[in-house]
């Protein structure tokens, strides 16, 4: 018995050694890339950066080096409040009294970067001290690959030694600084009563991003897009990013960011939450830099920061999108408070993005501004924070971070000018940890000292501040008063202007210039159609493989059905029509982009839209290969299994182009939950708020098929909740989002073309089907998608022979009309109509009261749908019908429940039976 064992365990080892060959040769999605992606290239070509050999006689010197690059950090100086002591020399875990009076001459060159070709140890130990545990530290030497850290240490030895300022730079640096305490002043003494979030305590990050906006110039970097919470806002906002304060001012008087007249019902956001965007010129070069909208839910902006970056490189069609493989020219600066950094979970969420296929940006650069506090939550490990620096979470994706003192600009500057350098380098994130303080409370109306009385006490007896002490070392007193005297003349100019300036709109600009807001007159139909010979082509070319291709067995048959249906003109099938109308929008020249969980495949396997080869394991779009010179790709983008990051990420990515069609898709329906701040914060209000227009479309599979609680509903009832349709008038085509619960293939490709086709933009939130994917009657004729077509928001019964015998109208929406009709017609029930709700927002008014006025003997109106009671539209369409049509609906659908769906099975099928029973009063 133990023999066979050892002799299977053998077997088993060697197929695992086998396999693992296997997987170290495959890479994702082979060498030879699809559309968005693109193997990345190795930072190391042009260039030697061997690991040097350690010989016997180095040992203690490669010791005393690592000590320090490795634990250096937990010696330096970084706490302006000097609350938190370093560590003592011992946390370097290096015997420092055995070097530190060596007077042995060495050459330094084989340990580390000192540009010098001898030295004594103890000198070294000078260097090491001064590198690694001054102002600013890098940690590192957790990364994995060992040609990254000695480029890292190079790069940092020879930054730190070498970068040199001259007084004018220096002058630069105070006047900067000044100008932000200045501006922060100005709002105390104007406007004492607002909160504003300021800067100071935290005055350099002003610094980091004069010096990052100058060196991105320097290094080509077309684009900088910049997510930021509140603190310091307004001090970026008007003092680097040239947003007019005298708008801050209306701002903090209550008045509007927009000029409402144009704004089409826009009602604005809070102060912490303008946003702006320049160009910025630096010499011949300039950068455009996109300061974007925030909401208050912490950290949420973040993954919206990484999507608007790849939204741009799409457009521009250059990094994974573009014939070179460089390093994106578009940068992201992710900007957070060290306690949401720490607690938040969309941070891990993002960061797992990083570096995964479709979705890196090629290294964001992460500013903490780490003031040491949250609220009133300490940020010390074990008394808010399990973990040491509030940076560690970066840890988890190989990510480099760099301590700084945030009360010496200069050391910030040359964390900035190393963070830029190391992304452009490895297209990596990196994080700068800014440690600094909060000179108010949480906001300046809030009093800080009755939770953090010691470290309240510090700041309060602080003789300066830190533009203060920084400028008084670099500037004469004349100066500083000049810098006082024009800048205040400047603000109090603008302060003047309080009553006069009118803000200008600023969307629909560019790209955007041929999109225009939604009418509030009507609800508008749009021809979506295609010609059947064009989707006849398109749908030959979507099941297209190269001659060498090893489709897999099964799928030869499913995808030639495909167009053996089209050929017939009938019977076409959800994921049919879902490839037409992607690959003719793809066809007329837009692209599209479909994010989730195993989007390629389809999580039913019913999509197809990417093909494997079973024998290499390549992967194969045709739809990217429809025609020569195609102007129109489809991204195919399995996403990593988060939620709320990944749909923030294609709001990001939605915004920054009308003609992109994104598409994000919850495995299940009910997995949306996981994303609700983003829908709540974005998807359903940034047009309201910031006047943003999106065709971010979702796709919620949905339906009662006995999967239990989970799985079974998308929770319709609270995206209607969350809609702005009117309950007692006619809606319009200006609504915050669409909601759809298209029954046919047919329905569901308009649905996606009018994304494209209309002119405005809406998101989508469409219910899409599990089980009808593969349901015979659910299949679409061609004359459906072809002829001056079009979505119908509401779906007639063409079955009924004459409308004046029908007694009952039955109204429903979505999937469970197939069961309602097989049910009517076993019945023969020719006395009951069946009128199917395709669109639920905007209200079709209009279409159902069409329908309506058809059956004159009607006596009983029945809304009638698979969920419970609390769930479902019935919420929804009761007052409207009640109050638009004075109609009074008998409810039939699932008892209120706490739960979206029963678990047990025999109680599923009661339900069911029960619903048709009530439905069609056949008891
Ligand atoms: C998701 C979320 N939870 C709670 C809050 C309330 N809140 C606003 S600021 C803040 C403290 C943030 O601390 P930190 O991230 O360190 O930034 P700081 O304010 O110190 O700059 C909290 C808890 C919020 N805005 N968002
Ligand atoms: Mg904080």
């Amino acid at each position: 018995m133990s023999g066979m064992c050892y002799i299977s365990r053998v077997n088993a080892l060697k197929h695992i050694a086998k396999h693992n060959e296997i997987i170290k040769s495959l890479k994702y999605h082979t060498i030879s890339g699809v559309y968005g992606y693109k193997p990345k290239q190795n930072p190391f070509t042009s260039e030697k950066c061997a690991i040097k050999k350690r010989s016997q006689y180095n040992v203690d010197i490669h010791e005393l080096v690592n000590g320090f690059r490795s634990r250096g950090h937990l010696l330096s100086r970084l706490d302006p409040l000097a609350l938190n002591e370093p560590k003592s020399w011992d946390a370097l875990h290096v015997e420092l009294s055995d070097y530190e009076t060596n007077q042995s001459v060495i050459d330094p060159k084989e340990f580390v970067n000192m540009g010098r070709n001898e030295c004594k140890v103890e000198e070294m130990v000078w260097f090491l001290k001064q590198t690694y545990c001054g102002n600013a530290s890098i940690e590192f030497m957790h990364l994995t690959d060992a040609n990254e850290r000695l480029w890292i240490a190079n790069k940092w030895e020879d930054i730190t030694a070498n970068t040199t300022f001259t007084d004018e730079r220096r002058k630069l640096l105070a006047t900067d600084l000044l100008r932000c305490e200045l501006f922060d002043q100005f709002l105390t003494k104007k406007f004492s009563s607002v909160k504003r979030y300021g800067g100071e305590g935290s005055e350099t990050m002003i610094t980091f991003f004069e010096h990052i906006f100058q060196s991105s110039a320097e290094h080509n970097i077309s684009d900088v897009i910049i997510g930021m919470p509140h603190r310091g806002r307004l001090n970026l906002l008007a003092n680097s990013l040239n947003y007019p304060p005298v708008m801050l001012f209306q701002k903090m008087l209550g008045k509007p960011e927009f000029n409402l007249s144009e704004a089409n019902g826009a009602t604005g956001d809070v102060l912490s939450h303008m946003f702006t965007s320049i160009d910025k010129q630096f010499g011949d070069k300039s950068v455009h830099i996109i300061l974007l909208p925030n909401p208050s839910h912490l950290e949420a902006i973040s993954p919206v920061v990484c999507g608007k970056v790849r939204g741009k490189a799409m457009t521009k069609n250059v990094g994974p999108y573009g014939d070179t493989n460089e390093i994106l020219p578009i940068l992201g600066i992710q900007v957070h408070g060290d306690a949401a950094f720490t607690g938040q979970g969309i941070i891990m969420e993002t960061l797992a993005m990083a570096n995964v296929p479709h979705y890196t940006t090629d290294g964001s650069i992460h500013l903490i501004v780490n003031n040491q506090i949250g609220y009133t939550t300490p940020g010390q490990i074990s008394h808010g924070r399990s973990s040491l620096y509030c940076s560690d979470t970066l840890k988890a994706i190989d990510g480099p971070c760099i301590h700084v003192n945030g009360e010496d600009p200069e050391s910030v500057v040359m964390a900035t000018q190393f963070a830029l350098e190391y992304r452009q380098k490895f297209g990596k994130d990196i994080a700068i940890d800014l440690v600094c303080y909060r000179h108010w409370g949480h906001n300046e109306l809030d009093d800080p000292t009755y939770t953090n009385p010691i470290m309240y006490s510090t700041i309060h007896s602080r003789d300066m501040t830190i533009p203060q002490k920084y400028a008084n070392k670099v500037l004469t007193s004349d100066e500083r008063q000049l810098i006082v005297d024009q800048y205040s003349g400047f603000l109090n100019l603008h302060f003047q202007d309080i009553n006069h300036y009118k803000p200008v709109n600023t969307n629909f600009k560019g790209v955007w210039s041929h999109i225009t807001q939604a009418s509030n007159k009507a609800i508008t139909r749009w021809d979506t159609s295609v010609g059947s010979d064009v989707l006849y082509y398109i749908c030959s070319k979507s099941i297209e493989t190269p001659k060498d291709f090893n489709l897999h067995p099964n799928l030869n048959k499913v995808l030639n059905e495909r167009l053996n249906k089209l050929k017939e003109g009938v019977k076409i099938d959800w994921a049919t029509a879902e490839a037409l109308a992607f690959g003719s929008l793809l066809y007329q020249g837009f692209n599209v982009r479909i994010s989730g969980q195993d989007v390629g495949r389809g999580t039913f396997s019913q999509r197809h839209v990417m093909l494997v080869d079973q024998k290499s394991d390549d992967t194969y779009i045709p739809l990217n290969k429809l025609i020569a010179e195609q102007k129109g790709f489809i991204e195919v983008c399995n996403s990593i299994l988060s939620e709320e990051a990944v749909l923030a990420y294609e709001w990001g990515l939605s915004i920054d182009n009308p003609n992109h069609l994104v598409i994000w898709e919850a495995q299940f329906g009910d997995f949306f939950n996981g994303a609700q701040i983003i829908f709540d914060t974005f998807l359903s209000s940034a047009e309201t708020k910031w006047g943003l227009s999106s065709p971010l479309t979702i796709l919620l599979p949905h339906g009662y098929e006995g999967a239990g609680p989970e799985h079974s509903s998308c929770r319709i009832e609270r995206f209607l909740q969350m809609c702005d349709s009117k309950e007692d008038a006619m809606d319009s085509d200006h609504i915050n989002w669409s909601i759809a619960n298209p029954s046919t293939p047919s329905q569901y490709f308009h649905l996606l073309r009018r994304q494209m086709i209309r002119n405005y933009r809406k998101p989508l939130i469409a219910v899409t089907p599990k089980i009808l994917l593969r349901h015979p009657s659910c299949v679409s004729g061609i004359s459906e998608l072809t002829d001056g077509s079009s979505f119908q928001p509401v779906l007639s019964d063409q079955s009924v022979a004459n409308d004046n015998d029908v007694k009952t109208v039955v109204l429903c929406s979505g999937k469970h009309f197939y069961t309602l009709s097989k049910e009517r017609d076993e019945k023969n029930g020719k006395q009951i109509a069946l009128i199917r709700l395709e669109e639920l927002c905007p209200f079709p008014a209009t279409d159902i009261s069409a329908q309506l006025s058809k059956y004159k003997s009607a006596k009983e109106f029945v809304w009638s749908q698979e969920e419970h009671q609390n769930m479902g539209a019935w919420s929804y369409v009761r007052p409207r019908f009640q109050d638009l049509f004075n109609i009074k609906l008998r409810y039939v659908g699932r008892p209120p429940l706490s739960t979206p769906a029963v678990g047990i099975g025999e109680l599923h099928k009661q339900e069911a039976t029960d619903i048709l029973v009530n439905t069609f009063n056949t008891k």
